[in-house]
């Protein structure tokens, strides 16, 4: 196994304060082959709150305070502007007898009056970092407080450590990482913004992705009253079917005479393509209709006595474990499968999480998150051989850590009646979170509320050709916190701002999209700059089409 630390492209870049950070998503940075500059430099428009003392004073004078019972701020530092961050106070606070930390940083000019909360990603143990790009630009250039925790225990260091997650066999700390470090985390950062600012926030948000996707379904479905709105990007609610999935796949990658590949994701991609790229109307590489895509893998068996240009036997086995559903005996627990989109040969497609990867040892993502999970979550044993587990035999635990870890209840009627928002974004190229899986909540959500109350509560946005997070063959850049923020203050709809998804501002080529919410996708009209979303609609899918 490479160790992480010595493989440069497993950490994002170094943040104003915090040397290197890494995350399921900033692992998937550096698979996707870099990150561009992609966010404009803060621009305040409008005098905010300044703290009340001035700055530096104010800040010094955070140390050793005490915010809630048990709380105490460990550090406050200015740091300056860097980068696209504002200058601002850093602010540290940890728990008495817990490894939870919480970090904020408050500006120490232009405040914006809100609060925004980060989720984290992967296995957490680090702050977040508001300057990638899974979280919306908005958050440095408007100037919000940030407030994020290390999702309840320190990183541990180089892989392998981090995968195992040793930290899920300590029990207060599994209920922590699960569901509750954001939940303790809110009071102590009310009091920390009352005592910089002289105030309270007038809003407060939530945004994450991937795991942090998870981390803001959790704050919607069980602490309704700690946000106004939340932004669910890449979501991992169904973290339980998400995970039993990612085991099956990996031990159908594992095996030794497999030897599924580039040749292989390349003839798939190419006959998706050929299959479905048009249904929206332009073929640009980008199959924006999955819905009426109807693409049958079989029809590229090998012939007898051909082994090239064509998919063996077990070739197309390896693709039916990727794409269908699974459920566990006693039904609990379910994965709808990953979709074809045409995308497969991305380095944001199956090479991303599916696919073994030599900078993973030969391992792959999914592998090592499902076999940190089997381990640490569920048998407590460091050295299980996860190859040879059979969930039957593990349905009482699987029970008790889906209780405290699954994000899938549909019941959003509390956050409902405080009048909270919710944004869902998936990537319909997104190996690790499928697009099938955010679909299925939110029409849950339809389902349980009814059409009228989730109208005001909710609306989903397919990225096509967006892979996890961020990047892939489609346009994935989109603010989706200040689209929430209008819906919040202004009572106007996301699906009534015309967002548009754009290719970073630094990707040379601009290329832009409107987001639909779902179940529409961006159509071309026929005529026009097919690189331009003016030339584009949001049509609502009629039946399908073979
Ligand atoms: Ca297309």
């Amino acid at each position: 196994m490479t160790p992480f630390a010595t493989s440069a492209g497993h950490c994002t870049a170094p943040s104003p304060t915090h040397a290197r950070r890494c995350s399921l998503a900033g692992i998937a940075l550096v698979l996707a082959g870099g990150l561009s500059g992609c966010i404009d430099a803060p621009a305040p428009t409008a005098p905010g709150a300044e703290p009340a003392a001035s700055g530096q004073l104010a800040c010094d004078d955070l140390r050793g305070a005490r915010l809630t019972p048990g709380a105490v701020v460990t550090d406050a530092d200015i740091a300056p502007a860097t980068g696209t961050y504002p200058e601002s106070c850093v602010v540290h606070v940890s728990f008495q007898h817990s490894t939870l930390r919480v970090e904020a940083r408050l500006p120490t000019q232009g405040w914006n009056r809100k609060m925004v909360f980060l989720g984290g990603g992967g296995f957490d143990g680090r702050f977040p970092d508001a300057a990638q790009p899974y979280f919306s630009p908005s958050v440095l250039s408007e100037r919000y407080a940030t407030v994020s925790t290390n999702g309840g225990y320190d990183y541990p260091g180089m892989d392998p450590a981090y995968f195992d997650a040793a930290f899920a066999r300590d029990h207060d700390t599994l209920v922590d990482f699960t569901h509750a470090s954001e939940h303790r985390a809110v009071p102590v950062a009310d009091a920390l913004l009352a005592k910089y600012f002289g105030t309270s926030p007038e809003r407060s948000y939530f945004e994450g992705c991937s795991m942090g996707g998870h981390d803001a379904l959790i704050q919607a479905q069980r602490y309704p009253e700690d946000f106004d709105g939340i932004v669910a990007r890449g979501p991992a609610g169904n973290i339980m079917g998400l995970m039993l999935q990612f085991h099956r796949i990996a031990t159908a990658a594992r095996r030794p005479d497999l030897d599924f590949g580039s040749a292989q994701t390349t003839l798939l991609a190419r006959a998706v393509l050929a299959h479905c790229d048009g249904l929206d109307g332009l073929e640009d590489g980008v199959v924006s209709n999955l819905a009426a895509c109807r693409f049958d893998a079989s029809t590229l068996r090998c012939p007898p006595g051909v082994d090239e240009n064509c998919l063996s036997d077990e070739h197309l086995a390896f693709v039916d474990t990727v794409i269908t559903p699974i459920q566990t005996v006693d039904g609990r627990w379910t994965h709808p499968g990953f979709p074809l989109t045409g995308g497969e040969d991305s380095s944001k497609g199956w090479a991303e999480y599916i696919l073994p990867q030599a900078m993973l040892g030969g391992s792959t993502l999914q592998a090592l998150f499902s076999d940190g999970f089997l381990r640490s979550f569920i048998s407590g044993d460091a050295a299980l051989d996860t190859t040879s587990w059979r969930h039957e035999e593990w349905l009482p635990r699987l029970a008790e850590v889906g209780a405290m870890f699954n994000a899938d209840n549909a019941d959003l009627s509390g956050f409902h009646a405080r009048g909270g928002k919710l944004i869902l974004h998936n990537g319909t190229l997104d190996t690790s979170v499928s697009m099938h899986d955010s679909i299925r909540y939110y029409e849950a959500v339809v389902a349980e509320l009814g059409e009228e109350r989730a109208k005001e509560t909710i609306e989903l946005y397919l990225a096509p050709g967006v892979g996890h997070c961020f990047g892939g063959v489609g346009p994935d850049r989109v603010d989706l916190l200040a689209a929430l923020s209008v819906w919040v203050e202004q009572g106007i709809a996301p699906s009534s701002q015309g967002l548009v998804h754009r290719t970073p501002a630094a990707a040379g080529e601009s290329l832009s999209r409107p987001a639909c919410a779902y179940p529409a996708y961006p159509r071309y009209t026929g005529s026009g700059d097919p690189r331009d979303a003016a030339n584009f609609d949001c049509a609502v899918p009629d039946g399908t089409t073979d």
